[in-house]
This record gives C-alpha cells, structure tokens and sequence, in this order.
C-alpha cells in the first residue's frame, strides 16, 4: 500500500473515482440535545431547521438540526435507548462524552460510493438503503474509520425535505442579528461552510489512516504535514491531510508524537478513550464580526501572546485586518505562496479536553496555518497546565 501525492484535481486528469459532493452533516451524539442546540444556536448563529423527536414518532432519540451557509450540524440524544443504536448511542456518550459520530459525506450515487469503498477494504456499516417520505428519496449507506465514527455516504439529490425522512421542519431558536451582546452578523450568520474535519488516532497509526482514505476514497493527500521535525521541536503531534480531487472534503490527521511535552493528542485520546474528531474548521467570510459576536455570547478562544502582533506585519505582511484587529481579538495569520489565511481556535466545547472548533478566513491560501503551529501549540499547551494534564 503506497500514499499518494497529488496537488493536481481529478477533474482535470482522469474521472474521480469516488465522486463527492461536500460534507453533508456533522453528526454529535451528547447528552442534553436540546441544550446543545441553544448553543449552537446562541454563541455559534446557527439556524434549527429540523427536529426529529417523541413530538413526530422518534421516541428513541432526539436529534436538532442546524445549519449555518452549506454547514450542517446534527445534535443526537437518547431519550430512552430501545433498539442497538439507541443502546450505541448512550453508550457513546457514557464513553466519550460529547462527540462526533459521523462525518456524513453528501455523494451523487451512494450505492456507487459505498460499493468503492467496501470493495478498497473499507468495514461496511450499513449497506445501502432507500428511504423516502413525501419529500422524496435518499439513499444512506455507512462505513466505519477511526475509532467509532463512521462516514455516512447520503445521495440526496431526489429530496426536498429539511433534513432526511424522520425529520420535520423546526422554526430558528434565535433569528441572525438578536444576540446577545446585539452584535449580529445578519444575514450570513457567523460561518458559511465546514472547511476540514479533523481525526485524532493513536501512535503510529497516522499513516495507516491516510492509506486508508488514499484506497478507500481515492482522497490525495494535501502537501502540508507536520513531521518529525516540528513534531519534537514543539508540537507534540505529527499530522498529514487527505482531501477528495476537487478540495471540497478535507480531513487532517493527527497522532502523538514524543516530544519535550505530554502530547496535546495524548490528552485527548485519555480524555476521549480513543480515536476520534478533534476540531471541526468552519469557513467565515467576515472573521473580525464571527470573533466579535462569538465572543459576545461568551464562546471561549484560545489566548495568543502580544509578543506575536509584535512581530506579525515583518513576517506576514499586509491582511485586511489591521494588525490591531488581530491583536484585539487574538486572531492568528499564516501566508504561503498561495495567499493568507485568518484563523482562531475555539477552548474544547465540552468539560472533557475533547473536541473544540477552529473559525478561518482563506484569502488564497489553501493552508493549515503551518506558520501558527508554534503559537498554537504552546496556547494549548498552557490550557493542558491549566487541567494539569502537562
Ligand atoms: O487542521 C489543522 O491541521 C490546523 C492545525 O491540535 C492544528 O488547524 C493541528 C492540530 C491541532 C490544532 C490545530
Ligand atoms: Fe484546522
């Protein structure tokens, strides 16, 4: 099994062989659905669109959707476990607390999709199924990746509805530009996409999971990686990204590595009893309003030195933020030779030093924020002391 290096689209070069469309959802089991989906509602601006629950006929779970743009987010609860998935589902959450169960995959034929996938050695979840209502069809199929996520394949091209058969149509909690703090970002809402989804794995499994992705989803792999050498200098965690041809599904992954440190990565796979998403990037087109308002409704950021707008214009030049901006709201720039990039991480979301979610501008750069990995990584290192988990 090789990996592949390709910074050249399938569409330019040969028919994809695992055609993708986008994310379709990111789904999070949790404990208190309702309550998650006031947050997101409240502090992230996302709108509930759709609800499945005792109320339509689901007396098993709860599930809010919301969206935020092309972003969807999907916030799972059992009421009272009934059946295996009600069983894995409460189980997953006595596990590993709040978390990701599924990276959906929004593809235009999902048996298609599915039979790729299983046939390149992915494990098969659930085979594909058809499911409809007065909306129209879809067809979910699922396969496994790390640890208990899986990657639900959704052909929804001949469906209406607001979310999948089961769900009904829900009014917004809170409508753009009523927030608290009255700093609204109306009518955009406060990011318009997901930009990448990342993995947690063990030691040492960082390369099988890419060879994975490289078989099971034809996915190339994206030319920044942080290797041995950032790994033992500062960063803790070695880290490679595999992407679909067309860049529009993007998922780095990470390990621990050895460091002068207890690994960041480390801490999460204690604190999360194995594999699993770690950060969840979403697209702004306006970062300065998106921190402003997050910030309003109480969402906690990562802290960034003075010292590092000190010596920000020498090093990255011209934004379209002033330098005093960043500071201010202790946003972090990277440039590369493709353009910049504007990002901030949020604090982990949950009690347990688990998933947490990063707000990025792109201005050319199809980056990571590899000149940020120094400052990043000691930021989240100082809130390890802090958990005395260093
Ligand atoms: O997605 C990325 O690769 C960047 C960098 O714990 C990063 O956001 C990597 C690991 C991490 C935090 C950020
Ligand atoms: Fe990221």
């Amino acid at each position: 099994m090789t990996q592949t290096t390709d910074h050249t689209p399938h569409t330019a070069r040969q028919a994809d062989p695992f055609p993708v469309k986008g994310m379709d959802a990111v789904v999070f089991a949790v404990g208190n659905a309702k309550q998650a989906a006031h947050y997101y509602s409240v502090a992230f601006g996302m709108k509930l669109v759709a609800y499945s629950g005792p109320e339509n006929g689901s007396r098993e779970t709860a599930s809010y959707v919301l969206e935020s743009g092309s972003a969807r987010f999907v916030f799972t609860t059992v009421i009272k476990p009934a059946s295996e998935r009600g069983r894995f589902l409460a189980a997953h959450v006595a596990e590993h607390g709040d978390g990701v169960v599924d990276l959906a995959i929004e593809v235009p034929d999902a048996r298609a999709a599915y039979a790729y996938a299983v046939e390149h050695g992915a494990t098969g979840l659930q085979e594909p199924q058809e499911i409809k209502d007065e909306h129209g069809t879809v067809v979910l199929a699922s396969i496994a990746t790390y640890g208990k996520t899986r990657h639900t394949l959704v052909e929804r091209s001949d469906y209406t509805g607001p979310y999948l058969p089961g769900f009904v149509a829900a009014a917004p909690i809170v409508e753009p530009g009523t927030r608290p703090g009255g700093v609204g970002v109306s009518p955009t809402r406060y990011f318009q996409a997901i930009d990448h989804c990342v993995g947690n794995v063990e030691l040492g499994k960082m390369d099988e999971w890419v060879t994975f992705y490289n078989n099971v989803m034809g996915f190339t792999n994206m030319k920044e990686f942080v290797g041995d050498d950032i790994a033992t200098e500062y960063s803790a965690l070695m880290s490679k990204v595999v992407a679909d041809g067309t860049r529009k599904v993007k998922f780095p992954l990470n390990e621990p590595a050895i460091a002068k440190k207890k690994s960041q990565i480390d801490e999460y796979l204690e604190f999360y009893n194995g594999p699993g998403v770690q950060h969840i990037a979403l697209a702004t087109n306006d970062i300065v309003a998106t921190v402003r308002a997050m910030r309003a409704a109480g969402v906690q950021f990562l802290d960034t030195p003075d010292t590092y707008y000190d010596t920000l214009g020498e090093w990255a030049g011209e934004t379209r933020v002033p330098v005093e901006t960043l500071r201010e709201l202790k946003i972090l720039v990277d440039r590369d030779e493709d353009g910049y990039l504007l990002q901030i991480f949020t604090k982990p979301v949950q009690d347990r030093p688990t998933v947490f979610f990063e707000m990025i501008e792109r201005h050319g750069s199809m980056g990571f924020g590899k000149g940020n990995f120094k400052a990043l990584f000691e930021a989240i290192e100082r809130e390890q002391e802090k958990r005395g988990n260093l």
